[in-house]
């Protein structure tokens, strides 16, 4: 089975708390606060590399976590960052949240994208000294990492895409140009799952998928249906496996009909640049051949004239390589001039970071508050803490929340949460 698509659990590191700590001398007999700060956990990132083929490693391990950040320490010491996690992934996986949005296509070798940032380190003791509060005695947690399901989807397997009906030989040339063993049989759909092989082109290696046959309705789901387009989607550049065999009118209708499916499944296809090869020519009487090539070239126009072929003969081969290298030569000069490869596109961002930036909701019989900056102090702030409460009810305060609270209607008494804390406004 081919591992293209894999859930995935990601998890950031948790921050490291700060520290309360006191500076301690010899003949100094209350020295100042000390205590550092917790180090932000890792991120985790995904990054798109050629060394990986599949998400096959995925089938296996579902959770990954980054490294948490080291806690703070007396003497101005700061924790250690924690360790970011990388994780590769093929050049074309698409990744997307539980709900199925897009976060980021890592179609580019060395794409990346933070799928999970790690949480925040908390401040130490030393950042709450004020002239009058000299001697804090309180310091933050650390936050935890964020943490979400993934869905990965490899959708560029290949540069290459072979196409076309059941039985016209895809397998067969897949296997006459590479190493890979595809099962071949003489009824259709013998294909289930795409096969891959690697040619050398040019002194390059490019990688041809197999693709299970389309029949006429695939777009519509008839056949194996249009499960397997995806893939195509994005090959460089198309091959057109048409039967010979049956004489000029079958092949041409035979291309149309493929055509027709693979534009009904994504009309940009008509975008890709491709060539035909007319298989089986071994059983192609002489004086048909030029008929039927011709009518497969009026069938499917293309820059290199149609191929004649044979797969089981080996036949022809050669010619399928040149036009591939012309082809895909091609594709890339005009990829390059109208600058395409629009690379990865990250979507995650840091939250909004000012504690002043909050709105005030109802919630229930009391109210909730919300903001990024604010949600983090009061989740990082040693609730247990007499001074730690007083601290956080300054910086509150100082940006406005019981202005606002008031206005949105709060009375002494009513509950207040602010993340997963609740409090009372008094
Ligand atoms: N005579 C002859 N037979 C061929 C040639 N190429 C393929 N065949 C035969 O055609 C039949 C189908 O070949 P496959 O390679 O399995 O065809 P496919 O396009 O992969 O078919 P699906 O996987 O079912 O879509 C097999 O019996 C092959 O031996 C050829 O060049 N000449
Ligand atoms: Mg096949």
């Amino acid at each position: 089975m081919l591992a293209d698509r894999a859930k995935i659990n990601v998890r950031g590191g948790h921050g490291g708390s700060g520290c309360v700590s006191f500076r301690r001398e010899k003949y100094i007999p209350r020295g100042g606060p000390d205590g550092g700060d917790g180090a932000p956990g890792g991120d985790v990132v995904l990054t798109a590399t050629r060394q990986v083929a599949d998400l096959y490693r995925f089938r296996r391990q579902h959770h990954f976590r980054a490294g948490n950040g080291g806690h703070g320490k007396g003497d101005l010491r700061h924790g250690a960052d924690g360790t970011r996690l990388e994780l590769p992934v093929p050049v074309g996986t698409e990744v997307r949240d539980a709900d199925g949005k897009l976060l980021a296509d890592l179609a580019e070798v060395g794409a990346q994208v933070v799928v999970a940032r790690g949480g925040e380190g908390g401040r130490g003791n030393v950042c709450f000294a004020t002239a009058t509060r000299q001697a804090p005695r309180f310091a933050e947690h650390g936050l935890p990492g964020q943490e979400l399901w993934l869905q990965l989807t490899l959708k560029l397997l290949a540069d290459v895409g072979l196409v076309g009906l059941p039985n016209a030989g895809k397998s067969s040339l897949l296997a006459a140009l590479t190493r890979a063993r595809p099962k071949i049989a003489s009824y259709p759909f013998t294909t289930l799952e795409p096969n891959l092989g690697v040619l050398e082109v040019e002194g390059r290696p490019v990688v041809l998928a197999d693709i299970p046959g389309l029949v006429d309705g695939a777009s519509r789901g008839v056949g194996l249906g249009d499960r397997f387009l995806a893939h195509v989607e994005r090959t460089r550049m198309l091959v057109f496996v048409v039967d010979g065999s049956e004489g000029a009118a079958a092949a041409a209708e035979a291309l149309t009909t493929v055509q027709r499916e693979l534009l009904a499944f994504k009309p940009a296809l008509s975008e890709t640049p491709a060539i035909v090869t007319v298989n089986k020519v071994d059983l192609v009487p002489a004086g048909d051949l030029d008929d039927v090539l011709r009518a497969a070239g009026a069938a499917l126009v293309t820059t290199v004239a149609p191929v004649a072929l044979s797969a089981t003969g080996h036949q022809g081969l050669e010619d399928v390589v040149a036009a591939l290298g012309q082809t895909l030569a091609h594709a890339e000069t005009t990829a390059a001039r109208r600058g395409d490869e629009d690379g990865a596109r990250v979507v995650l961002r840091p939250a909004s970071d000012r504690v002043a930036s909050f709105s005030v909701l109802k919630e229930g019989d009391g109210f909730r508050v919300k903001g990024g900056a604010l949600e983090r102090l009061v989740a990082k702030a040693d609730l247990d803490n007499r001074e730690a409460v007083e601290y956080v009810q300054t910086v509150m305060e100082k940006a406005g929340v019981s202005t606002a609270l008031r206005k949105s209607g709060a009375q002494p008494g009513d509950a207040v949460l602010i993340g997963e804390q609740e409090f009372e406004f008094l």
